[in-house]
């Protein structure tokens, strides 16, 4: 029985009030579904069982490059992070693993964080190295690369870094390692772009060979910029490919949404990825510009919805070994990062739920008949069913909140946290 931060009689009863509305809006759409031939008891098993992971990094307030404005009761340490993911989890139901980053959540006793975690219902996710910041006391700088660095000492460094990060993982109880990598060039002539690509392939296939096991992945991120401008070595899903390709099958391609020019197709590269049987995993966000990591689904839902699609159509086509791995991957300036995160992991839900409702076989016939207009109306007629009475439903059949947000601000859980944990700093920019 997991140790609950928010007292469940106050989730019970604001669930009670919500209680009458929700039973009936949850029967008109059972009603209305089943008009369509869905039965929506097994699409809310189906949609239960999709589990999102919370980034450590995301329960803190974030920042622009120009700013941070700290909010209250920012977690201090790991420890309190895993109480705000509790606290998620407790009134959402959907995210029951956490992603940590390291060094930021590194103690010495990895042990411990395990316990903890498990005390408050929590399990561990992929977890995330960094060498994209030089840490105190570090001997070799990554300010011109790490992993691709010119320099096989820096290499090495890098290397041994993320090997680490794998036996922190393991000690965890995690099965993934994410690597995100910001190496790369503000000038043209800087370094060698081949070269410099190929000094990653082979730092991550020493990675790749330090796996504890089979079950174990490497999710290998790509962005298009930022920090380097002019090229980026690991930029685009191409190059992604091309590493996990050659690095072996454990290696898989992570497609963060928010790392890519905003008029891209990223629903296609879902697609091509599976067909390559190397999509790992997702961290899902939203994004206008690039890695400014919006709360999933707030800006563009129907994105989101598409990119849901590929995955249901794969999975109903089984055309993966596994299913790729879902985490989200945020920066929370102005809201307060725990409702982000609520709000963010059933917008997921929402588009998986949506997904779910696409007539397949409708639609390939519209398809093959170059139905345009018909074809693209299954898809809309599916995004535009209203699930919300579903997945409040699934939260309250799992004791969790009809409503987090409103649950979650009746708690006073911020406030009390704030009145004990010290207040964080703005000075400076920050990344996250
Ligand atoms: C990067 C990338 C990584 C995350 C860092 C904090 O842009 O998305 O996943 O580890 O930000
Ligand atoms: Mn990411
Ligand atoms: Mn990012």
């Amino acid at each position: 029985m997991a140790e609950f931060l928010i007292d469940p009689a106050i989730i019970e009863a604001h669930n009670r009030q919500g209680a009458d509305a929700l039973a009936q809006d949850y029967e008109a759409l059972a009603r209305s579904l089943s008009r369509r031939g869905i039965d929506c008891e097994a699409l809310l098993q189906k949609v239960s069982a999709l589990e999102i992971a919370v980034p450590s990094w995301g329960v803190g307030t974030g920042g622009t490059r120009f700013a941070r404005f700290p909010g209250p009761g920012e977690p201090a340490d790991i420890f309190d992070k895993l109480e705000d993911c509790a606290v998620i989890q407790q009134l959402g139901r959907a995210t029951p693993r956490v992603s940590l980053h390291f060094p930021w959540d590194a103690v010495a006793d990895m042990a411990a964080v395990k316990a903890r975690g498990l005390e408050l219902g929590l399990g561990f996710d992929a977890v995330n190295s960094n060498t994209f910041q030089d840490q105190p006391g570090q001997r070799l700088s990554y300010k011109f690369g790490s992993l691709s660095h010119a320099d096989a000492e820096v290499r090495a460094q890098a290397v041994a870094h993320n090997i680490d990060c794998v036996r922190k993982g393991e000690a965890l109880g995690a099965r993934a390692l994410t690597i995100w990598l910001a190496d790369g060039s503000n000038f043209a002539g800087q370094s060698h772009l081949a070269r410099a690509f190929e000094r990653y392939v082979e730092s991550v296939g020493a990675i790749e060979a330090a796996l504890p096991d089979e079950s174990w992945r490497l999710l290998l991120e790509y962005k298009n910029f930022e920090p380097a401008f002019y090229a980026t070595v690991v930029q685009d899903w191409g190059s992604c490919l091309l590493a996990a390709q050659a690095v072996g099958h454990r290696a898989r391609c992570l497609v963060d949404l928010g790392h890519h020019a905003p008029s891209t197709n990223i629903e296609l590269i879902v697609a091509r990825l599976i067909s390559a049987g190397k999509l790992g995993g997702f961290h899902l966000n939203d994004s206008r510009f690039g890695d400014d990591d919006l709360d999933a689904g707030s800006v563009d839902p129907f994105r989101l919805f598409l990119v849901f699609n590929e995955l249901v159509d794969a999975e109903q086509r089984q055309a993966w070994d596994e299913a790729p791995a879902l985490m989200l991957d945020q920066s929370h300036n102005l809201t307060d990062p725990i409702e982000s995160l609520m709000l963010s992991a059933d917008a997921a839900r929402r588009a998986h739920a949506q997904a779910l409702l696409v007539d397949r076989a409708e639609l390939a016939d519209h398809q093959t008949q170059n139905d345009v207009a018909m074809a693209a109306e299954n898809l809309r007629c599916a995004f535009r069913t209203d699930v919300t009475p579903l997945l409040a439903e699934a939260r309250r059949r799992a004791g969790g909140a009809i409503d987090p947000v409103g649950a979650y601000r009746l708690s006073g859980y911020r406030k009390n946290v704030a009145a004990r944990r010290p207040l964080s700093t703005g000075s400076g920019g920050g990344i996250v």
